[in-house]
Parts: C-alpha cells; sequence; structure tokens
C-alpha cells in the first residue's frame, strides 16, 4: 500500500505513535509518506520506503496567523497525485480531519477518491476539540472520515459522549516497539544520578496543565522523606518553571534533576524504579506503557484511559486525580518492599507485551485494506 500518514512533527504522544507506525507499516513493505511542517522527531535518518515531505507555509505582511491548514491541504493533494497514494491517515483531529476533508474534495473533482483514516488521540477529544471554538468542525471531520479510530475504549466512550458520531470508531491500542524500549543496563549511568544507591523516580510528559506537573514534585515530596531517592524530571513544556519554583520552595534542589527534552528516553528508564504520572486526563497514557517496557511499574491516576493500560495492584497502582497523599503511599510502599518492586517490574513488563508493535501493527493494516474494500464500492 502507499500510505500518507499527516502528524503533528513534535515530541507529543500522537507524532510519537504516528512516526513509529510509519516506520513499522514501511519494513512490512509498504510506502510510506509523511506530511508534515517539521521532520517528526523519531524520524531521525534514512529509512528504506519513508518518503518526507515538508509543508512550507507561505509568510506575508497580511497574514496575522500563517493559513497553516491551506498549505496542508494543498500539500496532501499534490502528494496523493504525484505519489500516487492509496490512502491517507490523520493523527490528531484538529486540523487534520477537517483538512484532510477539504483534499478529498479537491481531489474528488479531479476524478480521485482520497480514503480518509483519522486517529483519535486524546486532547483533540478531551480537551481542545471539545471547546466550542473547534467543536462543530472535529464533529464534522470525524464523521465524514472513511475510517476512524480511537487509542484507548475510554476515549472512544468519550467521543461518542462529547460528539454527535454516526459512525463507527474502532479501538486501536498504543503500542511499543520492544526492538528499542527494553531494559538495558545503564549501572554507570546510575551511579551518577543516584550515587548512594537511592531509589529513582521519574516523569516524562509536555508539562502541560493536563499533566499536573505539580502533584508529580508533591508526590516525591513524601517519598523522599521516608526513602533516600531521586527523581528525574524528562520533558519541557508550559509547566517546568512552576515545577522548577516549587522544587526550590520544598528545598528539593538536589534531588529532583529536569533534563529536558530527551531522544534516548529507555537508557533513562533503564535505571529508574518507578514511573509516576498524576495527569488529569490521559487518553491511554504512551509515556506510562513505554516505562513499563523498560520494566518500570507506574503510580498513576485513574483518569480517561489509564486502568487499561496500568493495573492496580499488578503493574503498579492507581488513585483519584490530585490524591496526592494516596499516590505517595503507594510509591512508598512499592519502593519500600524489594520483592514487591521486582515482581512489580515483571507484571509491567508483562502488561505492555499486549502493546507490542507487532501485535497493534496488523490491526492498523487491516482497518487499512477495510476502509479501501468500503471506498471502492463507494465509488462504484
Ligand atoms: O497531550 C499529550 O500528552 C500529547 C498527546 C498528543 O496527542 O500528542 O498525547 C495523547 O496521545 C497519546 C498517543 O495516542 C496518548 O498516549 C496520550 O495519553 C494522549 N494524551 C492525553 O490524553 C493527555
Amino acid at each position: 500500500m502507499k500510505i500518507g500518514i499527516v502528524c503533528y512533527p513534535t515530541y507529543g504522544g500522537s507524532g510519537v505513535i504516528a512516526t513509529e507506525l510509519g516506520l513499522g507499516l514501511a519494513r512490512r513493505g509498504h510506502e510510506v509518506h509523511f506530511i508534515t511542517y517539521r521532520r517528526p522527531v523519531r524520524l531521525s535518518h534514512f529509512h528504506e520506503n519513508v518518503f518526507y515531505h515538508e509543508v512550507d507555509t507561505e509568510d506575508y505582511p497580511l497574514f496575522e496567523y500563517p493559513p497553516y491548514d491551506t498549505a496542508l491541504a494543498s500539500k496532501i493533494v499534490d502528494v496523493v497525485k504525484y505519489q500516487n497514494l492509496d490512502l491517507l491517515h490523520v493523527h490528531y483531529a484538529i486540523p487534520h480531519a477537517a483538512v484532510a476533508y477539504m483534499a478529498k474534495k479537491i481531489l474528488l473533482t479531479q476524478g480521485r477518491y482520497l480514503p480518509v483514516v483519522t486517529t483519535l488521540h486524546g486532547t483533540d477529544i478531551t480537551l481542545v476539540g471539545n471547546n466550542s471554538a473547534f467543536a462543530p468542525v472535529v464533529e464534522f471531520s470525524i464523521n465524514k472520515s472513511d475510517g476512524v479510530t480511537a487509542v484507548s475504549q475510554n476515549l472512544k466512550e468519550d467521543t461518542l459522549r462529547l460528539f454527535d458520531i454516526q459512525r463507527e470508531v474502532k479501538v486501536i491500542y498504543n503500542f511499543i516497539d520492544f526492538d528499542r524500549f527494553k531494559k538495558v543496563n545503564k549501572d554507570h549511568f546510575k551511579k551518577i544520578i543516584a550515587p548512594e544507591g537511592e531509589r529513582i523516580l521519574v516523569h516524562t510528559s509536555n508539562f502541560r496543565r493536563v499533566k499536573r506537573v505539580e502533584d508529580v514534585i508533591l508526590i516525591f515530596k513524601q517519598v523522599q522523606e521516608k526513602i533516600p531517592s531521586k527523581l528525574l524530571m524528562i520533558g519541557d513544556g508550559p509547566e517546568r518553571q512552576n515545577a522548577e519554583r516549587l522544587c526550590r520552595e520544598l528545598g528539593l534542589g538536589n534531588e529532583v534533576r529536569f533534563l529536558g527534552k530527551q531522544d534516548a528516553i529507555e537508557e533513562l528508564l533503564a535505571i529508574c524504579d518507578l514511573f509516576i504520572m498524576p495527569s488529569e486526563s490521559e487518553s491511554f497514557g504512551l509515556a506510562a506503557l513505554e516505562a513499563m517496557a523498560c520494566e518500570v511499574p507506574v503510580v498513576s491516576s485513574n483518569g480517561g484511559g489509564l486502568p487499561e493500560v496500568n493495573i492496580h495492584g499488578v503493574t503498579g497502582f492507581l488513585s483519584e486525580v490530585g490524591d496526592v497523599d494516596e499516590m505517595a503511599q503507594y510509591a512508598i510502599q512499592l519502593l519500600s518492599d524489594d520483592a514487591m518492586l521486582q515482581q512489580f517490574r515483571i507484571n509491567a513488563l508483562a502488561q505492555a507485551k499486549r502493546f507490542d508493535l507487532d501485535n497493534i501493527l496488523p490491526d492498523y493494516e487491516a482497518f487499512y485494506q477495510e476502509v479501501l474494500e468500503k471506498s471502492i464500492i463507494k465509488i462504484e
């Protein structure tokens, strides 16, 4: 198949999933064309069967906001026509699903039907998409897609609850590439971070409000009062400054390290004992899955689809959103019991295996095939 992929090229989960999916499809012999405004972060070097088309937005004094949607639609039309794509897969509804609809309509005037698959990732439904500034367009463009997937059962339910959806939404979970995410020996590195053998807690995110980054610090404060420990804060975003300020106020300057955006997350996860994810809402929680694949248990909130990934009392613990005290108690319980921690590590890996890329990728291929077959019927 020749597949176009539209996504955000940044560090967010939707861009990561879109890129890893494209690379996986290319390894299985499909021709994959990424159409984005910048090279996706995980598309770092040359791959067979992978092409990259950059969307160029023209700057002009009249434009207060560069018309990205128009530029993207034009680029999609161009790539579909000249690369002869079979199907377009857009990740994150805003604005990609609406732009795909526009491209599809343009191509139709030229006698070509472009089947479009939209994958809903989370905040495009629960936070931003739900906002009245976007909702009518989000609803319309989901209904106009030829196929729609959601990354968890919870996100599917949210989509059906928040919008008037006239079509089937298929759940295809986030996935993990075990060739990359696995526990590796980084003991030399561990000695630098925790020279006295302290426990290492970790949080990775884009530091947006929905992540409740300050809760991570408040949980860690309680943990390190009971257990010698260090905290790694990986990623960057609007809440980082507040989190750093809170650390200074709580006197945690030496115990917490803000590492910023990191590419080799798996090398850092390899030295960690516990992942903290207290998000307000999380459609799936890809970062938690990456940790579990590296045998790191998770203490998280129960927001959104997190209970589908992190199993309470098995791979970690779940608490109500904002219940910092309970999350801290769970973390202390786990980190002070070697046998329990070891068992949770094993359980976390076993649960992560359910989301192995090799199992999930064929679901996408089958779904594409289904959409293509229905599209042929539509043309006829
Ligand atoms: O909000 C983010 O953290 C980024 C966002 C995205 O779309 O880039 O992540 C969402 O998509 C991920 C991949 O499907 C999910 O694993 C994340 O849970 C989801 N984030 C939220 O729902 C907050």
